[in-house]
């Protein structure tokens, strides 16, 4: 086989994207962007957004949803509602930088907990061992969509008296995740993201949910400025702008119709990377159900490095990418600390993730596996030439 990193025309004509938005029928986007318009009523909690809150509200099983601009500010809206002092809240270095983000940016100081080795989600026992007497709360995130041992980080959370939240980001869309239930009732709150590149999109968005009513409200006071009640500029608090606008959140619900067919792509995507990857090198992370958004791949053993492998496949329209690395501890934020994550070093040193979702799709997963097949097996030849 001939690389395009050596020369050779790329094995595709366009990019494939990891993260390529999944969206319904540009007709009907447009026509309910022209309802909006002709109404009149852009943003601030319009009929539109209520919507959405109702039906993930409904499709997550959980009480209370309130949309959000974005996760990020969702993130800080639930940690400032759940924290009202500053502290020492436990996350994990395995994430993207807007988890530890959100804390740091209020004044709360993230404190890094290791991962486990084959769900790449929280461990719970490295979790207990960072708890100090400075610790107010632990902020899990369901990384690629696999829930956090919920379990046990409640039995921690309630035994030292922290609030315990979720980063849900990834998380959309995980029915029956844990013991049978969805996200969005774990914790106090659960945080989604509906950024573009996530699984449901609403362009920019997010969203937070809750069974608890009285930190509901709170939510939606400090989404706008701290207001309290209806129509009235009387803040209670010191509240931000995390409102969402009802065109984002129209093509939310225009979307949300379209989800079962985003799922069944991915998970065809992902039957096929699973069949096609078999190889002792590689693991392809394995999902038990959820959104099967990410394709996720370790390189295992040998001699070709992640870095390197992403180069290769970019250079053939492969757009891979590397998650989470450098991991959050390694950021120049972060960084002036010692930290000791041996698994949060070893995981974010070896993984990648390949192009998925509505826009690849069973030829070009076919394409993709005999690719990285080939660079696996000729791996010393290209490291050689390419580092
Ligand atoms: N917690 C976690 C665990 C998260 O992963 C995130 C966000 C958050 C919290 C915060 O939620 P938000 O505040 O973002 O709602 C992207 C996203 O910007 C970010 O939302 C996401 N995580 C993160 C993992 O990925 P970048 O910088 O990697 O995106 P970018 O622009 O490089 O795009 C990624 C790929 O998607 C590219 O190949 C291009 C393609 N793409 C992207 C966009 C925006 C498209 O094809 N079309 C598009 O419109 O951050």
């Amino acid at each position: 086989m001939k690389l395009a990193i050596f020369g050779a025309k790329p094995a595709f004509s366009t990019p494939l994207h990891v993260g390529r938005p999944n969206l319904a029928a540009s007709t009907k986007l447009l026509s309910a962007f022209e309802k909006i318009l002709d109404s009149k009523w852009l943003t601030n909690d319009g009929c539109w957004v209520r919507s959405l809150e109702g039906e993930i509200g409904q499709y997550l099983n959980v009480k209370h949803c309130i949309a959000v601009a974005n996760g990020t500010l969702g993130l800080e809206i639930a940690a400032k509602a759940l924290m009202p002092e500053c502290g020492e809240v436990i996350v994990p270095s395995f994430t993207f930088a807007a988890t530890p983000h959100a804390l740091a940016w209020q004044g709360y100081k993230p404190v890094f907990a290791d991962i486990n080795m084959s769900t790449h989600v929280l461990d719970p026992n490295d979790v207990e061992a960072k708890i100090t007497d400075r610790t107010i709360g632990i902020l899990g995130v369901h990384t690629w969509g696999t829930p956090c041992a919920v379990d046990a980080l409640t039995v921690i959370a309630k035994k030292h008296g922290l609030k315990l939240f979720f980063d849900s980001a990834h998380a959309f869309s995980c029915s029956s995740m844990y013991d049978g239930r969805s996200s969005g009732s774990f914790g106090c709150c659960e945080v989604f993201s509906f950024h573009a590149t996530k699984f449901f999109n609403t362009v920019e968005g997010g969203a937070i949910t809750t069974n608890d009513a009285r930190l509901a409200q709170r939510f939606r006071e400090l989404r706008n400025f701290g207001f309290v009640g209806d129509g009235t500029h009387e803040a209670s608090d010191i509240g931000i702008n995390a409102k969402m606008s009802e065109l984002h959140a129209a093509v939310g619900v225009i979307n949300l119709v379209e989800i079962g067919s985003f799922v069944t792509r991915n998970f065809v995507n992902y039957a096929g990377y699973m069949h096609g990857l078999q190889h002792p090198n590689l693991c392809v992370y394995p999902h038990e159900g959820g959104n099967y958004q990410y394709v996720v791949i370790e390189l295992l053993k040998g001699a070709l490095s992640a870095d390197v492998l992403t180069k290769v496949l970019r250079a053939e329209n492969v757009l891979a990418r590397r998650y989470f690395s450098p991991p959050c501890h390694k950021m120049v934020p972060y960084n002036q600390e010692a930290h000791f994550l041996p698994i949060t070093d070893v995981v974010s040193d070896r993984v990648f993730v390949l192009p998925t979702g509505m826009s690849v799709g069973q030829q070009d997963v076919d394409k993709i596996c005999e690719l990285i097949l080939y660079c696996v097996d000729n791996a010393e030849a290209i490291m050689e030439k390419v580092t």
